[in-house]
């Protein structure tokens, strides 16, 4: 189907070969800034005015409100659901501001792999991405996602260790087994969702980047928190039983990352020397 990619290397509409029917995927050009990269530390400018984003109403947990969580067969996706009164939550960075969407997960089958973006060659086992868009300059979600200075996504890692479970997260994971299959969706209430990031201010990396999926749009701008979140083992077992189809055969939706893509003429910036 003309529509479709997946994750898989050995296919033919793996990340490889996304760019064939996709042509924004293509990382060749020097002018071109695909998402997610290999963050190499040394090569990171620090930048003293880098501003640290603000959080607006991550702390805040509307008492009406809803959050929708989906299977779409690439990820869990949790998009929150406002009454018309509530405020909503936004990160405030370089001037702008950016209204949450929703959020993600890409994660691996094991601690070695799982997240989109890399430190030192590094991965972590999972990489939640708080999808914004900029409201002082577009409409909607949909007209910022193709612009340049369109979108902010915030990338925190998580890694299993912790042996209690996460209290934010857990909010969440337990609802999966509820999304299992593709297409699946239920509701939960709405809660704080700064219980899900690790404490800012800290070292941020940022960098200007796209869409780590098709159609790859090169319109974000990219926060990488640097500093990881622990789950426990249990919660990292709740992702690996989701499955990427109806159910009709058994597979695992699992290592939903994009490999890293060319750096080109970018240059990483962060907040501490
Ligand atoms: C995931 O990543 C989903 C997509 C998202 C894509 O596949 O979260 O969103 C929905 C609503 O399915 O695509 C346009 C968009 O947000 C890419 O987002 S990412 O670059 O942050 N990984
Ligand atoms: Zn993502």
């Amino acid at each position: 189907q003309a529509s479709e990619w997946d994750y898989n290397a050995e296919g033919d509409n793996g990340p490889a070969d996304w760019g064939k029917r996709f042509p924004k995927c293509n990382d060749t050009a020097s002018s071109s800034r695909q998402s997610p990269i290999n963050i190499v530390v040394d090569n990171t400018k620090y930048n003293a005015s880098l501003p640290t984003p603000e959080f607006i109403n991550y702390d805040v947990a509307h008492a009406t409100s809803n959050l929708i969580i989906s299977n779409n067969g690439h990820t869990v996706v949790v998009t929150p659901k406002y009454a018309s009164s509530d405020s909503k939550a936004q990160i405030k960075y370089k001037g702008k501001t950016y209204e949450l969407v929703q959020f993600h997960f890409h994660w691996g089958s094991d601690s070695k792999r799982g997240s989109e973006h890399t430190i030192d060659g590094k991965h972590f086992q999972v990489e939640v991405h708080f999808v914004h868009y900029n409201t002082d300059d577009f409409n909607n979600f949909n007209e910022a996602k193709t612009e340049e200075g369109g979108l902010l996504v915030y990338a925190q890692f998580l890694k299993s260790f912790a042996s209690s479970a996460n209290a934010g997260y857990q909010e969440i994971v337990p609802q999966f087994e509820k999304v299992k299959y593709k297409g699946n969706t239920t509701t939960i209430p709405h809660f704080k969702f700064d219980t899900l990031l690790s404490k800012v201010p800290d070292r941020i990396y940022s960098y200007p980047g796209s869409l780590t999926t098709p159609t790859c749009d090169e319109s974000v701008s990219w926060i990488v928190n640097s500093q990881t979140v622990e789950i426990s083992q249990d919660q990292m077992s709740k992702f690996l039983e989701l499955k990427s189809n109806k159910g009709e055969t058994n597979e695992d939706l699992v290592n939903n990352y994009r490999p890293v893509q060319k750096l080109q003429q970018r240059t990483v910036e962060t907040n501490v020397p």
